[in-house]
């Protein structure tokens, strides 16, 4: 723990991922940098900054040296880059005599965390790298990039600013004990505030459909057998994964796939179909299937529009109480009842499957509208969220006291904690555990 907040050492690592590649690169940062990469390649000549050179690692390897002299590096410190052969066992003998000459082996996150201590990333920013090299679908890599390129930054930051001003105001009208909001009148304090509690509500609205792009959903297909769930669910996916056959019964186990609806990563199961087979096999693939609803954030229950309904389809939708959507599937065929509030969908022509998709993640972040799912939000780290909804907490709580006509004293206790919570955002001065939490989800290298 000591060693991972101290940077007077210079840490070593392989940046790229393990296994057999074009090319691997070897990360070096800290004060022997550069040292250490002209004492692996016999080299007398210090290194051009930013300046691609070809070197000899004797008996390992062929390297391309790029030196990235501090503070222009990613770290902050002197950083060398050594593009090698993508071989593990050649990366690894660089790593280990880097080591040898006086590298420590860097721990995950350590060049980040580094880049953080430095001043080079807030610690939102710092978060968003892991964001970024994680990310599985396109909305998630852009939410990453803005957020890494300082957008939230920049937005807390104005918060912020327009919070300090009001602060300002207030403590100054301290010193006419008198008269009272001196400097600023409540009405003019009110109004002011209204726009940060905006502002603030804004961003935490953004937060749900943020944390839903960041961390994806499971949903699960269920309904009675033969109305069409592994034809949903393979029309859904892309791929005939699941069997599709006209007997009912022919899904038993609980099947999973992972997809992008609409930038949202969701974990989409097929189960077997609902009722009481009397069949062995069955009957365990219903049970997985009730268990597999339980954990599920979105049921999809399918229904057949080609049947008229049931009343064991009457029960499964009084039953599938939850988080749903109710489909009415095979829409190509003559259909047996008006679908009411059902998504009339057919999983063999696809009909109806991009409103399906709109309704999942509509359904999945709470919201009432099919906002502009392309458009990326701006906040979408729990951590985040929850300090943006501590300062919306406290905000509206001035805005009471203001209503309330409490003395200046009281809001500015309240307008502290909402600018404690939006600093801590960024922090310049987070507590250490904190930064271990954080950077403990990195992994090595970067
Ligand atoms: N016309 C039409 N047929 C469909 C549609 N969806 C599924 N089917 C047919 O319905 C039959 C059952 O489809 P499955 O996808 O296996 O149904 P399931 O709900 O998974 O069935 P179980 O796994 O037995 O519970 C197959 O013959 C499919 O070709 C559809 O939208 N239109
Ligand atoms: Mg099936």
């Amino acid at each position: 723990m000591g060693a991972l907040f101290s940077t007077a050492d210079t840490i070593v690592a392989v940046a790229t991922p393990p296994g057999h590649s074009g090319l691997g690169v070897v990360r070096l940062s800290g004060p022997e940098a550069a040292a250490i990469a002209r004492h692996l390649t016999r080299r007398t000549d210090p290194f051009t900054p930013r300046h691609a050179t070809l070197a000899v690692i004797p008996e390992v390897d062929q390297v391309v040296v790029t030196w990235f002299a501090a503070p222009h590096s990613y770290t902050g410190e002197d950083v060398i880059e050594m593009s090698g052969h993508g071989s593990p066992w050649l990366l690894q003998a660089i790593v280990e005599r880097a080591c040898q000459a006086g590298a420590r082996l860097a721990q995950p996150g350590e060049f980040t965390l580094r880049a953080h201590l430095n001043g080079r990333l807030d610690l939102i920013q710092a978060e968003a790298v892991a964001d970024l090299i994680e990310a599985v679908t396109p909305l998630q890599a852009r939410v990453a990039l803005d957020q890494l390129e300082g957008t939230l930054t920049g937005l807390v930051r104005s918060i912020d600013a327009q919070l300090f001003d009001l602060v300002a105001k207030l403590e100054a009208s301290l010193d006419f004990p008198d008269e009272g909001f001196h400097f600023i009148t409540r009405t003019n304090a009110t109004t002011d505030l209204a726009q940060v509690r905006d502002a603030l509500t804004r961003l935490v609205e953004d937060g749900r459909r943020g944390r839903l792009i960041r961390e994806g959903r499971m949903v699960v297909i269920a309904g009675r057998p033969n109305v069409g769930k592994s034809s949903l669910f393979n029309a859904l996916v892309g791929t005939n994964r699941a069997i599709v056959t006209p007997l009912a019964g022919t899904t038993r186990d609980v099947l999973t796939e992972q997809l992008d609806v609409c930038g949202v990563p969701i974990t989409l199961v097929d189960t077997a179909g609902l009722r009481a087979s009397g069949d062995l096999i069955e009957e365990e693939g219903v049970r997985r299937a009730v268990q597999a609803r339980e954990v599920a954030a979105l049921t999809l229950l399918v229904l057949d529009a080609s049947q008229p309904l049931s009343l064991d389809d009457e029960e499964l939708l009084r039953e599938v109480a939850g988080p749903r959507l109710v489909i009415a599937n095979k829409a190509d065929l003559e259909r047996q009842w008006p679908e009411g509030s059902a998504l009339a969908v057919s999983a063999t022509t696809g009909a109806g499957l991009d409103t399906l998709r709109t309704a999942i993640v509509v359904a999945l972040s709470g919201s009432s509208s099919s906002e502009d799912w392309r458009d990326p939000p701006r906040v979408s780290n729990l951590r985040h969220v929850q300090q943006v909804e501590r300062a919306l907490v406290a905000v509206e709580r001035s805005l009471e006291e203001l209503r309330q006509g409490a003395t200046e004293e009281l809001v500015l206790a309240e307008l502290a904690d909402a600018r404690a919570a939006l600093e801590s955002l960024s922090a310049p001065r987070t507590p250490d555990d904190l930064l271990q939490h954080i950077f403990s989800r990195f992994c090595i290298g970067k």
